[in-house]
């Protein structure tokens, strides 16, 4: 049975009108050698796409979905079927999921384990029939009760050694399927409030349980990437990891930044009071930028509403920090976004990939124009420029002393600073993203 009934999309160029159609998304054209399969390296987030319901806190779930009458585990069986047929027609090569995502939870731990097993099975045999591949999967430590006090942080043992169990089995499944990426989001792992909470052997036992998890993955010889995402509220009013700064500190202090690398969503960067480009940036210039979990904020809205990407501006910078990466390696751009509520019909679910598709590469065309013509490049070296000789060659040299510096600013003390010419620069931006040449099919 189809569950979709579109063909597979094509690429029909800037001024095609079909909605089903790629207007910038063309996986066979190449960018310095690679296509832009090979550059964007997309991926399809089970839990919106294939789970959820669209439900909010105000309101029950809308989507309807062929699925939705069946049993629990005929459901998952039914959704595996669905995200392969879907994979296929929009020509995305990768995949997400959580544990709970993709099998029921059963009575017991050992249930949940068996449920897990059935459908790995299944998945493991299509990834197998049509080449699709695993970009990560990760523990759901967050949405049952036990996890009301966190997970690797709370405050019972109990629940600490439940969580170890489940990324146990999780990464048992990442080894089975060739899970390219491994990640951690710290779900419930921060606090409400600091009144009676012990923050230091909270911290000390996340760093503890990362290091079980490191160890079980090296024994059992799973060498995919282990990702940390960062958020920095919600559902905690203080979570952990709240932006890559702050979990890049925390993992140099327990010695583990060279286990890790950042998976940065778009979203959980605006709460943190960041642009998603910073995000990338820092992760970048610190060598640690992972993969990628595409989708956007709202900007009248503050808290996590997940959209499908389309805003070009910051997909484009995105884009450009991902190409000065020189990639993202084993990582990807993970849809993790989710239709509106308003936007139930299962064609949704294509067009919103086509919309969030097309905002990437989009931003991956006038980002490798951008790049070639050394655009943010030449106005950094010129700002920069008093650094390239005299005492700013000094000062990068480290041939200066405190001293030095105070004899040379009594010589210079008229200063003569430089305009930035900020607004030009914004503009020219607009002339890159207007003006962008691509060719019609
Ligand atoms: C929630 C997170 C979550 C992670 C994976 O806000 O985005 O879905 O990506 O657990
Ligand atoms: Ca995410
Ligand atoms: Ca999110």
């Amino acid at each position: 049975m189809a569950y979709f009934k579109q063909d597979v999309i094509q690429y029909e160029g800037p001024n095609s009108t079909n909605p089903y159609s790629f207007k910038y998304y063309n996986p066979n054209e190449k960018f310095d050698g690679k296509t832009m399969e090979e550059i964007l390296r997309f991926g399809v987030a089970y839990w919106h796409t294939f789970t959820a319901d669209l439900s909010d806190p105000f309101g029950v779930g809308t989507a309807v979905r062929d699925w939705d009458s069946l049993s629990e585990m005929d459901k998952a069986k039914a959704r595996v079927d669905a995200i392969f047929e879907f994979m296929e027609k929009l020509n995305i090569p990768y995949f997400c999921f959580h544990d709970v995502d993709i099998a029921p939870e059963g009575k017991t731990l050992k249930e949940t384990n068996e449920n897990l097993d059935e459908i790995v099975a299944l998945i493991k045999k299509k990834m197998e029939e049509t080449g699709k591949k695993l970009l990560w999967n990760t523990s759901n430590n967050f949405t049952h009760e036990r996890f009301v006090h966190g997970a690797a942080t709370s405050s019972n043992a109990d629940v600490f050694a439940y969580a170890a169990a489940k990324v146990k089995k999780n990464l048992d499944i990442a080894k089975e399927l060739g899970a390219e990426n491994f990640v951690f989001w710290g779900g419930r792992e921060g606090y409400e409030s600091l009144l009676n909470t012990d923050m230091k052997l909270e911290l000390d036992n996340l760093a503890r349980f990362f290091k079980l998890a490191k160890n079980y993955a090296d024994e059992i010889g799973y060498t995919g990437q282990f990702l940390i995402e960062p958020k920095p509220k919600e559902p905690t009013s203080h979570q952990y990891d709240t932006d890559v700064a702050t979990a890049h500190a925390f993992l140099q202090k327990y010695d583990l930044d060279d286990v890790f690398k950042f998976n940065i969503e778009a979203n959980h960067a605006t709460l943190a009071g960041h642009t998603f480009q910073h995000e990338l940036h820092y992760a970048r210039i610190n060598d640690m930028l992972g993969s990628v979990d595409a989708n956007q904020g709202h900007p009248l809205l503050g808290w996590d509403t997940d959209e499908f990407p389309t805003d070009i501006y910051e997909t484009t910078l995105a884009m450009y920090e991902i190409l000065k990466n020189g990639g993202l390696g084993s990582g990807g751009l993970n849809f993790d976004a989710k239709p509106r509520r308003t936007s139930f019909a299962q064609d949704d679910l294509i067009l919103t990939h086509i919309a969030g598709m097309d905002a990437f590469a989009l931003g991956l065309r006038v980002a490798h124009k951008m790049i070639e013509d050394n655009f943010f490049e030449n106005i950094k070296k010129e700002k920069y420029e008093s650094f390239e000789t005299g005492i700013g060659q000094k000062i990068l040299n480290e041939e200066v002393t405190l001293s030095d510096l105070a004899e040379y600013a009594l010589e210079n003390d008229q200063i003569t600073n430089k305009s930035d010419h900020l607004e030009t620069i914004k503009a020219q931006f607009n002339q890159y993203l207007l003006n962008i040449n691509i060719e019609d099919k």
